[in-house]
């Protein structure tokens, strides 16, 4: 496995030399972030980060994300032209170096929690969704944590409304018909795409989600077939929905070459419905067995790109949620313990 680390960029607080001091840390996971989803990326801006990224001696391989334009998800609009520039990102990128991209095809939201701050019992905050708290959310005046800046009240009335006459099966036929235009650019250069699942794995608002469990993946790697149509497979994600089962899960597309980038983290199930709330990464402190995906992977030849994902907030770090230092950078190193055991066993 590659061990990398996500950086937001110049941006971000966190040093690309804090991330190159994580033992075994091999690269980041980054972007462009001043292009609106849709455009084209510069080559100026791609070898910008590239070179920051050697500087510090860390590689830049991975892509989270390349984002899909919303006219992509619904079919519409200018959908042909924003694949275009998606192709055109994928070359651009790969001119960099970079073996993979992660995105997602979720509509409207990515990620979706109730709260960034739930308060854990050792002091620490972390993301959290609470079913309840879920239910009294009015979609017609919705304020969500995260995404309150992201889109203005009538644009996501607007959003919300397109989607209202999309089904599952339109949306994944929009989908294939994204795949269908950019995994042949990514067979002749030679890039991975690595599809995130729908965080929390089911539907929100009536907006249909289409990447939730396996036999989501099943379609979409028969209707695509290309090993470059892959997978990121976020434990977290698919985690929260409690029918995944991840070790299964994990060995039967390690097997088939589709993981391409792996997101560790665990979920905590916090009551009986679907309320979940982020925690440390190791197994012991959540609802995943983390050890027995990890050597699921590795028993079936998983050699892929793998992040420690969101972290806890610690030690009055503060920052942007789920993406401090201090708690990935411990979840790296139980990651790297992780492996290491796994592999000497398996090796020996
Ligand atoms: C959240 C991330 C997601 C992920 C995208 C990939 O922290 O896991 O936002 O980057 O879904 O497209």
């Amino acid at each position: 496995m590659k061990l990398t680390f996500r950086w937001y960029g110049e941006g971000d607080s966190i040093s690309l030399g804090y991330i190159r001091q994580i033992p075994n840390m091999s690269g980041v996971v980054t972007a462009v972030y001043d292009v609106p989803v849709g455009e084209a990326w510069s080559e100026r801006s791609v070898k910008k980060l590239k070179s920051l990224c050697d500087e510090s001696g860390l590689e830049m391989e991975v892509i989270e994300s390349i984002p899909v334009h919303e006219d992509i998800k619904t079919g519409d609009g200018r959908r042909d032209y924003y694949i275009e520039n998606y192709c055109k990102n994928i070359r651009t990128v790969a001119a960099s170096g970079v073996k993979c991209v992660c995105y997602n095809f979720m509509p409207v939201f990515d990620w979706l929690r109730t709260t960034m701050h739930h308060k854990n019992a050792d002091g620490s905050d972390s993301l959290a969704y609470s079913h309840e708290d879920f239910l009294k959310a009015d979609p017609a005046n919705l304020h969500l944590p995260g995404w309150d800046e992201s889109y203005s009240a009538e644009e996501l009335q607007g959003l919300l409304k397109k989607y209202a006459g999309i089904s599952h099966e339109q949306l994944f036929e929009n989908l294939v018909y994204f795949l269908n235009k950019v995994i042949p650019v990514c067979e002749e250069v030679g890039v991975n795409m690595a599809i995130h699942p729908d965080d929390p794995p089911w539907d929100v608002f009536a907006l249909p989600r289409i990447i939730s469990n396996e036999a989501d993946l099943d379609r979409l790697f028969a209707a695509v077939p290309s090993v470059r149509n892959g997978l990121t497979l976020c434990t977290g994600s698919f985690g929260a929905g409690r029918g995944n089962d991840l070790v299964h899960m994990a060995a039967k597309y390690a097997s088939q070459g589709r993981v391409h980038f792996l997101h560790l983290r665990n979920v905590l199930w916090t009551d009986d419905c679907d309320s979940f709330c982020e925690v440390g990464h190791l197994s012991g402190a959540g609802s995943l067995n983390m050890a027995a995906i990890v050597e699921a992977l590795v028993e079936n030849g998983f050699d892929g790109y793998v992040r420690p994902d969101h972290g806890r907030n610690i030690w009055d770090e503060g920052g942007k949620p789920g993406y401090g230092l201090y708690d990935r950078a411990l979840g790296a190193a139980y990651i790297n313990g992780l492996f290491e055991a796994i592999e000497y066993k398996r090796n020996k």
